[in-house]
């Protein structure tokens, strides 16, 4: 993706011929220099044409080139939007590779990444064009700095550029076992965990030209998507004996939670900074802007009345319902806030703000001239345990107006003639049955960081990060249809807890908000029984390792143009490996929650009919260029209040859901894997 020299398909090695205009004055002394020595070292050289006309990118300026992009902060986020307005304007693929390779070099690399990144996803030309792998780009961002040390060595000591070195990354690099909440550093900084999160913002950027932000429910996906990842988070605290995080509800009070991420900053080489325990937020008075506290919680109070009262008001002063289909997605816009939001002058911009001053409250008026903390980045933000403090709260609000609406009933839930009669999990294994039983151990897994890496040690520098993994397993699930004629519907599965971390029982409200979406697919019913057995790798929430580390370049790519494309396209998925939560060492008791919805409800008319793109983990990230492939409220049936007491009591009163108890046993011992 723009770099000078990079990969060809079949290993070898490109440059992209620029003309003489695009060397900024910084290179234009050496050009010479650096022309003579690509030339030797590349196996093709790209022409890339000339521009009619230069872009003026004065507007790009204020961002200068060290300092840290973010999207939560607006004027960062309008100049993005500008930049991905601008390249998105060129007719052709040429002239867009021409645009893309001028900018490259007279903006932030960061911003640049982002824009360019946008913009491939969402022009029609470029459908076979990588995204630029984050962890790759900017390895920086996401591993241990030692490790970079260790790998410049390397580069020295090792000629041949085909051999391949495995530096370990250590685990548990942040913070001592004085500190409990480093018992969840594992999911906080796994990066395939932090790489879903910057991709499913570049797919649905908050700011940009229309055709970049508007897209079907993106309110809702925005409060979806992040509100499992707090159900995750939570249940995962359960598995380590950690009660369920405290929601950020008071930003007055001093914030209990330290961080020191020890990560490096891309663009300037500093470590991010950190914060000590017991930080009290501040106003934050940087760059000329005054953030005040007061204006967060008068955001959140206008939020809380709104939802409340059960409208909105836009900006023209007309009140808008917050109704049970669109309620939800409008307030999602209104608190993230996006380009959508329907009055950002009175409701603010909540959900970037309250990033901006936690990411901030190590510096509030910028005298000690340091830049944001992790929480200020969406590639870094996950790793912090503020971050679902933070998101817990807006979730809270986001609950409260769920909470508000009409109970489920009968009709909702139902589904006349449908029983699901089986409802198991086996473990895939040739020699062994084990039902019901999930395993989960640590393994080792490699990813290649070359392409970061400024002092180019050619071939490849594979780390080595200590990950979460599960045993494969499978759904087996036997229906009986016994309406006579083939019937459709949507299997819905999760899983949710059963007890918190002491081991008090949970309710079903409890349970519901808890619920871990592990797979959602279509099936159709023939009259009488139905077996159906479904495979984990194949879940809607999740994407499959190679897609979240895969490599650029290489002989490892499909040949095939569809699946080509699918995998270029589709970074955006919670990693395969972090499906299952961790368990206990002697086991943690869940239910796994199955539903057979009908299909009359569930159904989308899709416009577009073309195969899907990424169509893989669409829970999480929607379908390209597609509607939300499911009518339903995002999270049915666990959305809202639900008609019984206990799971129990609602499973035995519908005969198209079914319960079954099952334990996540997690074995303490390392496997490694290589995999490439
Ligand atoms: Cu994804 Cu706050 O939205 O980080």
């Amino acid at each position: 993706p723009l770099e000078p020299v990079f990969a060809t398909r079949d290993n070898g090695k490109a440059v992209l011929d620029v003309p003489d205009s695009f060397y900024t004055e910084q290179y234009a002394e050496v050009k010479e220099e650096i022309q003579n020595r690509f030339g030797e070292e590349v196996d093709v050289k790209i022409p890339i044409r000339d521009l009619r006309k230069k872009p003026n990118l004065d507007f790009a300026k204020p961002l200068t080139k060290r300092r840290q992009f973010s999207l939560f902060y607006a004027p960062h986020r309008r100049i993005a939007a500008q930049l991905i307005q601008l390249l998105l304007e060129p007719t052709t693929e040429e002239d867009f590779i021409a645009l893309a390779a001028y900018v490259k070099d007279r903006v932030n690399a960061f911003l640049f990444q982002y824009a360019f990144s946008v913009a491939v996803q969402h022009r029609k030309d470029t459908s076979n064009f990588q995204v630029p792998v984050i962890v790759e780009q900017f390895p920086q961002n996401f591993v241990e700095p030692s490790v970079f040390q260790e790998a410049r060595a390397e580069g020295k000591l090792v000629t041949d550029p085909g051999s391949r070195r495995r530096i370990d990354i250590p685990q548990n690099f942040t913070a001592s076992d004085r500190e409990e909440e480093q018992r969840l550093s594992y999911f906080r900084e796994d990066i395939g965990v932090n790489s879903h999160h910057w991709h499913w913002h570049l797919v649905y950027p908050g700011s940009g030209p229309d055709e970049v932000v508007r897209k079907d429910r993106r309110g809702e996906l925005f409060y979806y998507m992040h509100h499992q990842l707090m159900a995750r988070y939570n249940v995962e605290r359960f598995c380590n004996a950690l009660a369920k995080l405290q929601p950020l509800n008071n930003i007055r009070e001093p914030v209990e939670e330290g961080y020191f991420p020890k990560i490096l900053c891309s663009l300037n080489s500093r470590t991010y900074p950190g914060r000590v325990a017991k930080t009290s937020l501040k106003d934050i008075d940087r760059d000329g802007r005054v953030l005040e506290l007061a204006d967060i919680e008068r955001w959140i109070n206008r939020v809380v009345q709104s939802i409340d009262q059960g409208y909105v008001t836009d900006s023209r002063g007309n009140n808008i319902p917050l109704d049970e289909i669109k309620g939800i997605d409008i307030l999602g816009d209104l608190i993230e806030s996006s380009d959508l939001s329907v009055n950002p002058g009175f409701y603010g911009d909540l959900h970037n703000q309250g990033h901006n001053v936690i990411s901030f409250s190590h510096d509030p008026d910028n005298r000690f001239l340091e830049d944001f903390g992790v929480m200020g980045d969406v590639t870094t933000a996950m790793r912090d345990p503020i971050f679902y403090r933070w998101h817990g709260y807006l979730d809270v609000l986001f609950n409260r107006f769920k909470e508000k609406l009409p109970v489920y009933s009968a009709p909702d839930l139902g589904y006349a003639g449908v029983t699901v009669t089986r409802a198991d999990v086996r473990i895939i294994s040739a020699t062994k049955n084990i039902i019901n039983t999930l395993l989960t151990y640590w393994e080792k897994s490699d990813v290649d960081l070359a392409a970061g890496l400024d002092f180019g040690p050619g071939g490849s520098v594979y780390a080595l990060f200590t990950h979460l993994q599960h045993s494969p397993f499978e759904y087996l699930i036997e229906v009986n249809n016994e309406s006579g004629t083939p019937k459709r519907g949507t299997c819905r599965i999760f899983l949710c807890p059963i007890t918190d971390e002491r081991g008090t029982p949970l309710t079903l409200n409890e349970q519901r908000q808890l619920a871990i979406e592990l797979d959602k697919f279509n099936v159709n019913l023939m009259p009488g029984p139905n077996k159906i057995t479904q495979s984990y790798s194949n879940s809607s929430v999740t994407i499959p390792y190679e897609r979240s580390f895969r490599r650029i370049g290489g002989d490892h790519l499909p040949t095939d143009p569809q699946k080509l494309a699918e995998f270029r396209f589709c970074g955006c998925g919670w990693p395969a490996h972090m499906l299952l939560p961790k368990g206990k060492p002697q086991g943690m008791p869940f239910e796994l929650f199955v539903m057979i919805s009908d299909y009359e409800g569930d159904a989308v008319l899709q416009k577009n009919n073309a195969p899907d793109v990424c169509g893989d983990a669409a829970s999480f990230c929607g379908l390209k260029d597609k509607l939300y492939p499911d009518k339903r409220a995002m999270g049915y049936p666990f959305d809202r209040r639900l008609p019984a007491d206990t799971l129990t009591a609602l499973t035995e009163n519908f005969s198209n859901m079914k319960k079954t108890p099952i334990k996540i046993i997690f074995n303490d011992e390392v496997i490694d894997r290589k995999r490439n």
